[in-house]
């Protein structure tokens, strides 16, 4: 006899209190309250496979509210994924286990996103379902034709990405995504009447989105709810009336359950209550092999799906577009064009030249601009816009959505197939941050295009100009940051953002730079972060590190003080974090041992120079803007900063005095 709904759900109950009392830690209430609408979800409607997490045409499931992480492990193991053990799920939350506190991407197959920081889960759902539409277009029903689902909280639905994200969607109208919202009415505060009085549903409709409420804790209803979800062209938001921590009698309805193991008499009890007579961890065999069951439903629609590949003719350039290879071929005939014609750009401008090229060689990147388009230069001519009309376009209007457009990025990155790229000025940044953490975290193949990178942009002044940007966008792990120095640095960094398999941050100018690279080289010299591009005629006294419209002010510099006869060298640093990733004898070559006072090290760039005195020393000069910028054209502006050959002359030839 087939198990109820309930009694399925219930092994997620179980597993889910069990293992936050075994660790101590974590969160029951969530997984608890929404088992039966994930059990819904899993058995009747999810496209997946257990046996093949990559799947190409899965279904996506995104866990948002991602304190709940018990709910998707309990869910992984019972389905059959070869991961998580039931001793991966013993061992929740401690060193090692791939039962991480929070769902990690890269941890366990399975997992199509990190979520935790709340919000983002639903805002690279977007992107999902956008990077499946456009494949679609692309390749058509047979290959693609898949929904994302999401599972979001009270505190993923008061995030302000939300807002971004479903504006996103609804424009978009992407029909194949559905999020089914755990309302609870309870947050770690308490009751949501505490912090919320808006009506969550008119904003939803107000956005163009289809909703549907019904009782989130009767599997049978949920899935009818799904069912018209589904059959719906709208993206869907199914309100499923839940109650915090169901089962666990004592606690059931209140935040005490949403972050604290239960305790073992209130398991006990919700033990009783849910006539749950197993030990922890233990599944009975019946039950198990019910979800077994369930985990290879899709396994006909898989083998369908594998005869449909092998006829469609496409297979071997669909997998290898998944595959994330891409293709650098663009690179060498794009710079030999480039070197025969020479004259001063911009590299916000030489981005959008080395991208006409990409664009034209690599069919997989889809750019985007949060409503700057003419002055990050992300749009090429070739590209038509990615509208709800026309998906297969592959250019996207995010309107002014930082935060969204960069979670959805990371969601179109993680989905595969596509390689997002997008821009918006560097100082907003800020506005996109916790999803470029997140781009970082994943290894999500997003590429940001962020122009008016210093007070370079002149007379929008302080509030637009970055300053402690570069160095703080430095100070994050796996990500790269590439300040390309002129249109020659910028195709190479470009090459390599491409190629990587992080994100890439390239930081662009508003205002035009003299070429530097005026000769061909072999070797893509921006991948080893740092290099020589001059080196000193005279006895070599001073080394110049800059970056970015600093090396060209650098160069200039150092012909100053030559005309003295003070040797200088300038290093071009566009990549710090590949430069630091180099041998000991590479890094030794281009800055000699850091305490050899015979030479002064002086970097500049026109930003805060906190962090520089890792490549000066104590004892080299940093020549940068430790204060907010100023309105002003952008030729006063550097002169004011005292950022010009002249200036910074000066301030050596004074040093060396002294
Ligand atoms: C951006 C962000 N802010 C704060 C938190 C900390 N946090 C985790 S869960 C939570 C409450 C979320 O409430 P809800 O989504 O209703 O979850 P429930 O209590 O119903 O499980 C908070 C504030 C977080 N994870 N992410
Ligand atoms: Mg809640």
């Amino acid at each position: 006899m087939q198990p109820t709904q309930r009694r399925l759900a219930n092994a997620i109950r179980a597993l889910a209190m069990d293992a936050v009392e075994a660790a101590n830690s974590g969160h029951p209430g969530m997984p608890m309250g929404m088992a039966d609408a994930a059990t819904a979800l899993f058995t009747k409607h999810l496209k997946f496979d257990a046996s093949d997490p990559h799947w190409p045409d899965r279904d996506r499931f995104v866990l948002s509210a991602g304190h709940g992480s018990m709910l998707l492990y309990a869910l992984l193991y019972l389905t059959g994924y070869e991961q998580p053990t039931i001793e991966d799920i013993k061992r929740f939350r401690q060193l090692g286990s791939p039962c991480a506190g929070h769902p990690e991407n890269f941890e366990l197959p399975g997992v199509e996103v990190t979520t935790g920081p709340l919000g983002q889960g639903l805002a690279m759902a977007v992107g999902m379902a956008i990077a499946e539409r456009h494949l679609n277009a692309v390749y058509g029903d047979d290959l693609v034709d898949h929904r994302t689902f999401v599972i979001a909280g009270d505190g993923c639905l008061m995030e302000g990405v939300n807002h971004e994200a479903i504006g996103l969607a609804g424009h978009l109208k992407l029909g194949r995504l559905i999020v089914l919202w755990d309302d609870n009415s309870i947050t770690i505060d308490g009751s949501t009447e505490l912090s919320r009085n808006e009506d969550v549903m008119a904003r939803f409709q107000a956005a163009k989105w289809h909703t549907i409420e019904c009782d989130g804790l009767d599997a049978g209803k949920v899935s009818k709810a799904i069912e018209k979800a589904t059959s719906d062209e709208r993206p869907t938001l199914i309100r499923c009336k839940t109650i915090i921590g169901y089962g666990a009698p004592n606690k059931q309805g209140t935040a005490a359950t949403h972050g604290a193991a239960l305790g073992a008499d209130e398991i006990a009890a919700a033990r009783v209550e849910l006539g749950w007579t197993e030990p922890p961890f233990e599944i009975p065999n019946d039950l198990l092999s019910a979800w077994r069951n369930f985990g290879s439903r899709g396994a006909s629609a898989h083998t369908d799906w594998q005869k449909r590949l092998e006829a469609s003719g496409k297979k071997d350039e669909f997998l290898e577009r998944l595959s994330g290879k891409v293709d650098d071929s663009w690179l060498r005939p794009y710079l030999d064009q480039l070197l025969a014609d020479l004259k001063p750009v911009a590299t916000r401008k030489a981005s959008e030249m080395a991208l006409e090229a990409i664009n034209a060689a690599i069919p997989a990147t889809i750019g985007g601009s949060a409503d700057l388009t003419g002055s990050n230069n992300t749009k090429t001519k070739g590209l038509e816009p990615l509208t709800a009309d026309n998906y297969g376009g592959r250019y996207i209007y995010y309107g002014i959505r930082e935060f969204g457009m960069s979670a959805a990025m990371n969601g179109m990155a993680l989905h595969g197939g596509v390689i997002p790229y997008g821009g918006t000025f560097l100082v907003f940044t800020d506005y996109a941050r916790p999803a470029i953490r997140l781009s970082a975290l994943q290894k999500a193949r997003v590429i940001y295009v962020m122009t008016h990178d210093s007070i370079g942009l002149g007379e929008d002044g302080p509030t637009h100009e970055p300053i402690e940007h570069l160095q703080s966008l430095r100070a994050m792990p796996q990500i790269e940051v590439f300040r390309p120095a002129d249109a020659v640095e910028t195709a190479e960094c470009w090459a390599l953002a491409l190629a990587s398999d992080e994100p890439s941050i390239l930081a662009l100018t508003r205002q035009n730079l003299t070429p530097l690279r005026t000769e061909a080289s072999a070797e893509n010299l921006c991948a080893r972060g740092a290099y020589r591009l001059k080196a000193a005629e005279n006895d070599r006294k001073v080394i110049f590190i800059a970056t970015g419209s600093e090396v060209e002010i650098a160069m200039g510099a150092a012909r100053l003080l030559e005309q003295q006869g003070i040797g200088a060298d300038v290093v071009s640093m566009p990549c710090t974090e590949r430069f630091d990733a180099q041998p000991a004898d590479y890094r030794e070559d281009v800055l000699p041992d850091v305490s050899n006072r015979e030479i002064l090290r002086v970097s500049v760039e026109a930003g805060t120079t906190f962090g520089w005195e890792r490549y000066t020393g104590l004892h080299g000069l940093r020549i940068g803007i430790d204060r907010f910028g100023v309105s002003a054209p952008a030729k006063d502006a550097y002169d004011y900063f005292g950022i010009t050959p002249e200036k910074v002359a000066a301030r050596i030839l004074e040093r060396l005095k002294a």
